[in-house]
């Protein structure tokens, strides 16, 4: 063929689907069947053609459909017994209008794809059929899927995902004479994610952040936890923790500060940490630098609402009613504001000692901004947050123990949990264990007195209280909006973040159930305004979040621990992978040796799928983000260990799991 306009017109025609929409010319459920599939041949021209085949009446419909003389059955029998799709039977049974179907390509007689039959009946030939689609809601159906074919909600369908989010209509009018389409109480993590996105959807959005004082009297400003008493001043201290570790550890192997003297006079011990002590560290200047780094932050939090024209309040919210708030600012100056929807993200505060002299102790929201050494640290806990911080101050030089009332890090992977355990206690931490702070009081010397529940005593210089967060509800007015919190924890129950009261929603770790961490409420905030401002019906997927625990040796991890995914599926039907190594950069470290790294798959036996990994080792954060995509992706085993891996790095340690814990081979890796 000489013209290429028309050999390629020619080959998209023959790439064409050809979408038969048939019925009768009164029939709304026809038309809309129609002009739905005429928007998929307007978007997509060369992949769909649309053939309507409108009949006049319902009656001159049925006998086509249902009694055509020639053949004995309707054109629905016909359809019903072409082979070339299974659900082809269904069209025996079909009497209403329309009927859809597809049939193999033809050369196209319309521009626009959009065909109008000359007879109801031309163009409907039962050698053409290839399957039959169904009625209006099938065609509908249809038609979604072809949109969202490359869409990950589709894909997590496959792997039985969250669905759509079907969310109580909550009255919102565009018209609505409130002072604002949204307002957030709350300027944190998903506080700040949800007003930017509703405005740049262009709703009207006011946040309000108001930061009450801890019980020791810290104070901070706009952008929440993370921000100011959470991961940001939290990762920056435990990278002083790396550091120094590094300094002790590796520095002079890799020659760092070795002049040719000492080389000279090099013995076998040199480099150990006896030869290199923790070197002398400064909290003042580690504490400064770190609050100027969140001030920096706070301000530009501030001109970004400004950019983005969210109204920011900064007054304490509770709620008069579900269409109101009472704003108090800190002068003690009360006004209202009122909203057609509202997002609660107002976040936890850590949970107080309950014993005497509880009051003594302080929490995270004081220890990053401390304004004297810590000294010697009792941290009361044994999950995240306490060992986190735990890990760090002994990292730069405390003296630490951990008060731990059962197992560590409850609810993650027992192996890894006691590895952590393991390398917390070579670095010198002690952990006293079964016991909980009975009484706390003021010494002489001006240090913490301790008496624990099993009646023994110590001294500190702080005592760090971290057992658990507290949704911050208690002041929130919330029976006024008639939404009830859980007594137990402060949290607020909620269904695609939709509270009891339709108008409320509710995001990030004051909601029941969600994991608290800022991307979860950043993600969450976001896709819900999405859904409110944005036509989107999009769910929050709070499944296989991938996260990673910042101790001294890192843990990155998603999805199931081993003992979850034995008590969920049966030991007996998954394959743990794992393996033991060394992390190259710690490898000229004699003193580190003992340090391992680990990493290990749980892998559901008869699908392959991959249910949890877990990692602990350097960079344990960057190791983990890409295998969230994985894991959210569905992958199995054999995709992981099919992927090349990058070289050399822990992560590619991943990609060369082979041994099962089952086999009872040893798991420690070779070479490369
Ligand atoms: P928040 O960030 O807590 O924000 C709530 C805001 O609302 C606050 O500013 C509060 O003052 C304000 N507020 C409360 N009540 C009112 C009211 N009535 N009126 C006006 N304002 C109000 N997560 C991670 O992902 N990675 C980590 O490494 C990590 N490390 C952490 C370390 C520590 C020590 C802590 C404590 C937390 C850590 N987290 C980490 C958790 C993370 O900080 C939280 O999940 C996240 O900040 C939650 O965001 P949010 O928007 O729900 O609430
Ligand atoms: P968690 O994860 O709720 O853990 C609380 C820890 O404190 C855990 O080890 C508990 O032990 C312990 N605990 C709870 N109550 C007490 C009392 N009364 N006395 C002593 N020890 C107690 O809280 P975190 O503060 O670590 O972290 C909260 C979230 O914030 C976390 O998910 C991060 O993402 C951010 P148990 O195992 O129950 O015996």
């Amino acid at each position: 063929m000489n013209n290429p306009a028309a050999a390629s017109a020619l080959a998209n025609a023959a790439s064409r689907s050809i979408v038969h929409v048939a019925g009768y010319s009164s029939c709304g459920f026809y038309r809309r069947a129609a002009s739905v599939v005429a928007s998929l041949t307007l978007l997509f021209p060369s992949k769909f053609q649309l053939v309507e085949h409108e009949f006049p009446t319902r009656e001159a419909y049925r006998e086509w459909l249902i009694r055509n003389n020639d053949g004995g059955g309707g054109f629905r029998d016909g359809v019903g017994r072409r082979p070339t799709a299974p659900g082809n039977l269904r069209a025996t049974s079909h009497a209403s209008s329309p009927f859809c179907w597809l049939s193999s390509p033809r050369p196209p007689s319309s521009a626009s794809g959009t065909v109008g039959s000359e007879s109801p009946e031309s163009d409907a030939n039962i050698d053409d059929v290839v399957e039959f689609i169904g009625g209006c809601d099938d065609t509908l159906e249809w038609c979604r899927k072809l949109l969202a074919v490359q869409e990950p909600r589709e894909r997590e369908r496959e792997g039985g995902g969250v669905g759509g989010a079907n969310m109580v209509p909550d009255g919102h009018d565009p018209s609505h004479g409130y002072d604002y389409d949204l307002v957030v109480i709350g300027g944190g993590s998903g506080g700040l994610a949800a007003s930017k996105e509703a405005s740049k959807l262009g709703a009207k959005v006011a946040v309000l952040d108001y930061v009450k004082p801890s019980p020791a009297g810290s104070v901070w400003g706009l952008g929440g936890t993370c921000v100011n008493v959470g991961c940001i001043p939290k990762k920056l201290m435990h990278n002083a923790a790396l550091l120094t570790e590094s300094h002790v550890h590796d520095v002079p192997h890799y020659g760092i500060g070795v002049t040719r003297e000492m080389e000279a006079g090099w013995s076998e011990s040199y480099g150990s940490s006896e030869d290199n002590p923790v070197p002398p560290h400064g909290w003042e200047t580690l504490r400064s630098n770190v609050q100027n780094h969140i001030r920096g932050l706070n301000f530009k939090y501030r001109v970004d609402l400004r950019e983005k024209e969210v109204t920011y309040i900064n007054a304490l919210g509770s709620f008069l009613d579900a269409h109101t708030l009472e704003t108090v600012n800190s002068k003690g100056v009360k006004s209202t504001v009122s909203f057609s929807r509202c997002i609660i993200a107002v976040g936890g505060r850590p949970t107080p000692i309950d014993c005497p002299g509880g009051e003594l102790a302080i929490s995270s929201d004081d220890i990053f901004s401390l304004e004297r050494d810590p000294g010697k640290v009792l941290c009361v806990g044994a999950s995240y947050i306490s060992l986190e911080c735990a890990g760090f101050l002994r990292g730069i030089g405390r003296d630490v123990t951990v008060a731990v009332r059962s197992i560590l890090l409850r609810g993650f992977d027992r192996e890894c949990a006691d590895m952590i355990g393991e390398h917390m206690r070579g670095m010198g931490i002690t952990f006293i264990e079964g016991v909980v702070p009975a009484k706390l009081e003021r010494t002489e010397g001006g240090r913490v007195g301790v008496t624990f529940s099993d009646g023994s005593v110590d001294e500190y210089d702080t005592v760090l209280g971290a057992i658990g967060r507290t949704g911050d509800t208690s002041k929130l007015g919330l029976i006024n909006a008639g939404i009830v919190p859980n007594p137990k924890n402060g949290k607020i129950p909620a269904v695609h973040e939709q509270t009891t009261t339709p108008n409320v929603y509710v995001i990030g770790d004051v909601m029941e159930g969600c994991p608290e961490l800022t991307p979860v409420a950043i993600h969450a905030g976001k896709m819900l305004v999405r859904r409110l401002f944005g036509g989107s019906d999009r769910p929050m997927d709070y499944r296989n979040v991938c996260t990673t625990v910042f101790t001294p040796l890192e843990y990155g991890t998603v999805g199931y621990s081993e003992d979850d995914a034995a008590s969920k599926f049966g030991k007996d039907n998954l394959v743990v992978y794992h393996k033991y190594f060394v992390p190259l950069e710690w490898s000229i470290s004699p003193s580190r040796s003992h340090t391992q790294g680990f990493c290990k798959a749980v892998v559901d036996k008869h699908t392959d799928k991959v249910l949890g990994l877990h990692y602990l080792g350097p960079n344990a954060g960057e190791v983990m983000q890409g295998f969230g995509t994985a894991m959210k992706l569905g992958c199995t085993f054999d995709d992981i260990v099919e992927t090349v891996g990058i070289h050399p790095t822990t992560a590619e340690e991943f990609t060369t799991l082979s041994i099962t814990k089952d086999s009872g081979e040893n798991a420690a890796a070779g070479g490369c």
